[in-house]
Protein backbone atom coordinates (compact mmCIF):
# COMPACT_ATOMS: atom_id res chain seq x y z
CA UNK A 1 0.00 0.00 0.00
CA UNK A 2 1.62 3.35 -1.03
CA UNK A 3 0.91 6.69 0.74
CA UNK A 4 -3.33 7.51 0.98
CA UNK A 5 -2.77 11.12 0.33
CA UNK A 6 0.40 13.22 -0.52
CA UNK A 7 -0.79 17.18 0.21
CA UNK A 8 0.89 19.71 -1.74
CA UNK A 9 3.57 22.08 -0.23
CA UNK A 10 2.62 25.12 1.40
CA UNK A 11 4.26 27.93 2.41
CA UNK A 12 2.88 30.99 4.47
CA UNK A 13 3.70 34.15 2.95
CA UNK A 14 3.08 37.88 4.72
CA UNK A 15 3.73 41.38 3.00
CA UNK A 16 4.11 43.34 6.37
CA UNK A 17 2.88 46.24 7.19
CA UNK A 18 5.74 48.29 5.33
CA UNK A 19 5.01 46.41 2.04
CA UNK A 20 1.03 47.14 2.47
CA UNK A 21 2.02 51.17 2.88
CA UNK A 22 4.80 51.30 0.59
CA UNK A 23 2.38 49.79 -1.92
CA UNK A 24 4.35 46.47 -2.59
CA UNK A 25 0.97 44.05 -2.60
CA UNK A 26 0.71 43.40 -6.04
CA UNK A 27 4.66 43.86 -7.50
CA UNK A 28 4.76 40.74 -4.25
CA UNK A 29 2.17 38.61 -5.31
CA UNK A 30 3.34 39.46 -8.90
CA UNK A 31 6.93 37.41 -8.60
CA UNK A 32 4.93 34.38 -6.87
CA UNK A 33 2.45 33.88 -9.76
CA UNK A 34 4.88 34.92 -12.13
CA UNK A 35 7.22 32.20 -10.63
CA UNK A 36 4.59 29.50 -10.77
CA UNK A 37 3.10 28.86 -7.41
CA UNK A 38 -0.50 28.64 -6.67
CA UNK A 39 -2.44 30.97 -4.44
CA UNK A 40 -4.72 29.16 -2.01
CA UNK A 41 -5.14 31.19 0.68
CA UNK A 42 -5.23 35.13 0.87
CA UNK A 43 -6.49 38.36 3.02
CA UNK A 44 -5.81 41.46 4.11
CA UNK A 45 -5.70 41.53 7.88
CA UNK A 46 -4.90 43.36 11.25
CA UNK A 47 -3.47 40.42 13.57
CA UNK A 48 -3.83 40.40 16.93
CA UNK A 49 -0.92 40.40 19.72
CA UNK A 50 -2.06 36.69 20.43
CA UNK A 51 -0.84 36.03 16.69
CA UNK A 52 1.95 37.97 16.29
CA UNK A 53 3.43 36.45 19.24
CA UNK A 54 2.79 33.14 18.26
CA UNK A 55 3.55 33.44 15.04
CA UNK A 56 7.49 34.46 16.34
CA UNK A 57 7.31 32.30 19.40
CA UNK A 58 10.67 31.34 18.53
CA UNK A 59 12.17 34.36 18.81
CA UNK A 60 10.46 35.82 22.07
CA UNK A 61 14.02 35.68 23.71
CA UNK A 62 15.59 37.78 21.32
CA UNK A 63 16.22 41.46 22.09
CA UNK A 64 14.09 42.80 18.94
CA UNK A 65 11.12 40.27 20.00
CA UNK A 66 9.10 43.70 21.42
CA UNK A 67 9.97 45.20 18.64
CA UNK A 68 9.25 42.90 16.39
CA UNK A 69 5.80 42.35 17.66
CA UNK A 70 4.80 46.38 17.36
CA UNK A 71 5.92 46.48 13.56
CA UNK A 72 3.48 43.39 12.56
CA UNK A 73 0.65 45.26 14.77
CA UNK A 74 1.33 48.36 13.46
CA UNK A 75 -1.17 48.25 10.68
CA UNK A 76 -2.85 45.47 8.42
CA UNK A 77 -0.99 42.88 6.69
CA UNK A 78 -1.70 40.37 3.81
CA UNK A 79 -1.75 36.90 4.17
CA UNK A 80 -1.25 34.29 1.62
CA UNK A 81 -0.39 30.28 1.38
CA UNK A 82 1.53 29.15 -1.43
CA UNK A 83 1.15 25.92 -2.94
CA UNK A 84 3.75 24.38 -5.23
CA UNK A 85 6.55 21.90 -5.72
CA UNK A 86 9.53 23.07 -3.13
CA UNK A 87 7.27 26.20 -2.81
CA UNK A 88 8.83 26.82 0.79
CA UNK A 89 12.87 26.92 -0.47
CA UNK A 90 11.50 28.83 -3.44
CA UNK A 91 9.59 31.62 -1.55
CA UNK A 92 12.91 32.00 0.59
CA UNK A 93 14.78 32.47 -2.58
CA UNK A 94 12.50 35.33 -4.19
CA UNK A 95 12.32 36.79 -0.77
CA UNK A 96 16.15 37.24 -0.35
CA UNK A 97 18.10 37.37 3.26
CA UNK A 98 16.37 38.16 6.47
CA UNK A 99 19.02 41.15 5.97
CA UNK A 100 18.21 43.58 3.11
CA UNK A 101 21.57 44.82 2.83
CA UNK A 102 22.41 41.27 2.61
CA UNK A 103 19.96 40.45 0.01
CA UNK A 104 21.06 40.32 -3.45
CA UNK A 105 19.64 42.23 -6.18
CA UNK A 106 16.35 40.30 -7.79
CA UNK A 107 14.91 39.44 -4.67
CA UNK A 108 12.52 41.40 -3.39
CA UNK A 109 14.16 42.16 -0.04
CA UNK A 110 17.13 43.18 -1.90
CA UNK A 111 15.15 45.10 -4.39
CA UNK A 112 12.85 47.21 -1.73
CA UNK A 113 14.56 46.86 1.58
CA UNK A 114 17.05 48.71 3.50
CA UNK A 115 16.78 47.66 7.39
CA UNK A 116 16.33 43.87 8.85
CA UNK A 117 13.47 45.69 10.76
CA UNK A 118 11.68 46.51 7.73
CA UNK A 119 12.45 44.16 5.84
CA UNK A 120 8.87 43.73 3.74
CA UNK A 121 7.80 39.92 4.02
CA UNK A 122 8.25 37.24 5.34
CA UNK A 123 8.07 33.57 4.39
CA UNK A 124 8.31 29.74 6.40
CA UNK A 125 11.49 28.90 6.81
CA UNK A 126 10.62 24.66 6.48
CA UNK A 127 7.55 23.03 5.36
CA UNK A 128 6.16 22.28 9.16
CA UNK A 129 6.34 25.77 9.67
CA UNK A 130 4.55 26.32 6.54
CA UNK A 131 1.55 24.27 7.98
CA UNK A 132 1.98 25.66 11.38
CA UNK A 133 1.81 29.06 10.47
CA UNK A 134 -1.39 28.08 7.84
CA UNK A 135 -3.22 27.26 10.72
CA UNK A 136 -2.45 30.24 13.01
CA UNK A 137 -3.04 32.79 10.27
CA UNK A 138 -5.94 30.92 7.95
CA UNK A 139 -7.39 27.95 10.13
CA UNK A 140 -8.90 25.05 9.50
CA UNK A 141 -11.20 26.02 6.65
CA UNK A 142 -8.95 28.96 5.83
CA UNK A 143 -7.64 27.89 2.33
CA UNK A 144 -9.13 27.48 -1.22
CA UNK A 145 -8.92 24.23 -3.02
CA UNK A 146 -9.02 24.96 -6.98
CA UNK A 147 -8.21 24.08 -10.26
CA UNK A 148 -8.41 25.59 -13.61
CA UNK A 149 -11.38 25.64 -14.98
CA UNK A 150 -10.56 28.17 -18.40
CA UNK A 151 -8.79 26.42 -21.69
CA UNK A 152 -5.37 26.45 -21.22
CA UNK A 153 -4.90 28.04 -24.80
CA UNK A 154 -6.63 31.33 -23.81
CA UNK A 155 -3.59 32.59 -21.05
P1 LIG B 1 13.27 35.44 8.34
O1 LIG B 1 12.94 33.98 8.44
O2 LIG B 1 14.12 35.79 7.15
O3 LIG B 1 12.06 36.34 8.46
O4 LIG B 1 14.22 35.75 9.59
P2 LIG B 1 14.07 35.41 11.16
O5 LIG B 1 13.02 34.37 11.41
O6 LIG B 1 15.47 35.15 11.67
O7 LIG B 1 13.59 36.78 11.76
C1 LIG B 1 12.24 37.13 11.77
C2 LIG B 1 12.13 38.60 11.74
O8 LIG B 1 12.77 39.17 12.87
C3 LIG B 1 12.80 39.24 10.55
F1 LIG B 1 12.04 39.24 9.47
C4 LIG B 1 13.09 40.62 11.05
C5 LIG B 1 13.25 40.45 12.54
N1 LIG B 1 14.67 40.56 12.95
C6 LIG B 1 15.06 41.75 13.50
O9 LIG B 1 14.26 42.68 13.61
N2 LIG B 1 16.36 41.86 13.92
C7 LIG B 1 17.25 40.86 13.78
O10 LIG B 1 18.42 41.01 14.17
C8 LIG B 1 16.81 39.64 13.19
C9 LIG B 1 15.52 39.53 12.79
Amino acid sequence: AGPVSVRAEISYVMIKPDGVQRGLVGEIISRFERKGFKLVGLKLFQCTREIAEEHYKDLSSKPFFPALVEYILSGPVVCMVWEGEGVVKSARKLIGATNPLESEPGTIRGDFAVQVGRNVVHGSDSVENGERETALWFGKDGLVAWEPTITPWLI
